[in-house]
């Protein structure tokens, strides 16, 4: 695999063999050929600056990686195997560039790393970095894709002076056909944050939409599960792709977004949804996008994506056990 990436930063931490960290687990690019698990940051806010929001997120990937390295990688009593038993490779940054060679340089190692079987853990960046990774890991998958989405918005937005932005990844996803609409969910959708029209747009593409409102009286996980069901048929070699706009979660838990709400899933349901993930068989890829670290609060949010990455872990960790 030929590509020249930022190398990624973790703290230095003492890391005692009675109290190890993530830190010193997580194994730089040399290793990347005996990779279960890669994490990639692409660390570009261009995409939120085009769809009128507010830059940030380019700072998410180090920020997320500071407090993943503190973690211990003990998954706790309720599960057999835990994060030491993985082998994970932090490839490191996408190098900054303009916005469509970050997109097309991302989108490249997606394809190869979902070829060589590996699962991948991409940091946003903005949520236009959802469409070139979900096309590069179509043609590693080289089948059918799932998508499901976890999300205040649905993102269906027509692009803005001909030009792709962080509300038009999963428009342009479902028109160019790289996911069939009945093979695509949305999970979270806010009433007042949503135009009509587009909410009728997606429906239209024959995808699954779980509002807010939906999501709140259901069982999170259990309502992710039945969503991955439907889209994968049951099929366990199914390629599914997860992405998390951390903008669901409510800003009183996660103020450090693009786009905060006064409402929303709670850190705890983000973090149980993350597991889920991990546990799914399908779920090949996991983004999460949108913290934007300059709008955080004593790092709430860049401490909750750290926590949820571990949670998938811990899931993919425990697949087979
Ligand atoms: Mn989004």
């Amino acid at each position: 695999m030929i590509s020249t990436f930022t190398p990624p930063s973790y703290p230095a931490i003492s890391s005692s063999p009675d109290d190890p960290r993530l830190a010193s687990f997580i194994q730089r690019p040399e290793e990347l050929d005996i990779a279960d698990v890669v994490i990639l940051g692409v660390p570009t806010d261009e995409g939120i600056r085009r769809n009128g929001g507010r830059p940030g997120a380019s700072a998410a990937p180090s920020a997320i990686r500071e407090w993943l390295g503190t973690l211990t990688p003990y998954a706790g009593p309720q599960f057999k195997q835990h994060l030491d038993t993985l082998r994970i490779v932090d490839v490191g940054d996408i190098p900054h560039s303009d916005l469509e060679t970050m997109h097309a340089h991302a989108s490249e190692v997606v394809k190869q790393f979902i070829a060589a079987k590996k699962i991948v853990i991409a940091l946003g960046g903005g949520h236009d970095i959802t469409y070139p990774l979900a096309s590069g890991f179509k043609q590693g998958a080289n089948s059918d894709i799932g998508i499901v989405n976890i999300d205040a918005h649905l993102d269906v937005r027509e692009k803005k002076n001909g030009r792709h932005h962080s509300g038009s990844s999963f428009r342009l996803l479902l028109e160019e056909g790289i996911v069939a609409g009945h093979q695509f969910a949305e999970i979270g959708i806010q009433s007042f944050v949503t135009a009509r029209e587009h909410f009728e747009w997606v429906v239209r593409q024959g995808a699954r939409i779980l509002t807010f409102e939906d999501a709140t009286t259901a069982h999170l996980p259990h309502a992710f599960e039945e969503c991955e069901f439907a889209i994968s048929h049951g099929d366990p070699e199914f390629p599914a792709y997860l992405s998390f706009d951390v903008d669901c979660v409510r800003a009183s838990d996660a103020p450090g977004v693009s786009a905060p709400a006064p409402i929303g899933f709670l850190a705890e349901e983000a973090y149980e949804l993350a597991t889920a993930a991990g546990l799914s068989k399908n779920v090949r890829m996991l983004d999460i996008v949108e913290v934007s670290p300059p709008h955080d609060i004593d790092s709430r949010t860049s401490r909750l994506a750290a926590r949820m990455i571990a949670a998938f872990l811990a899931g993919v960790a425990n697949r087979n056990v």
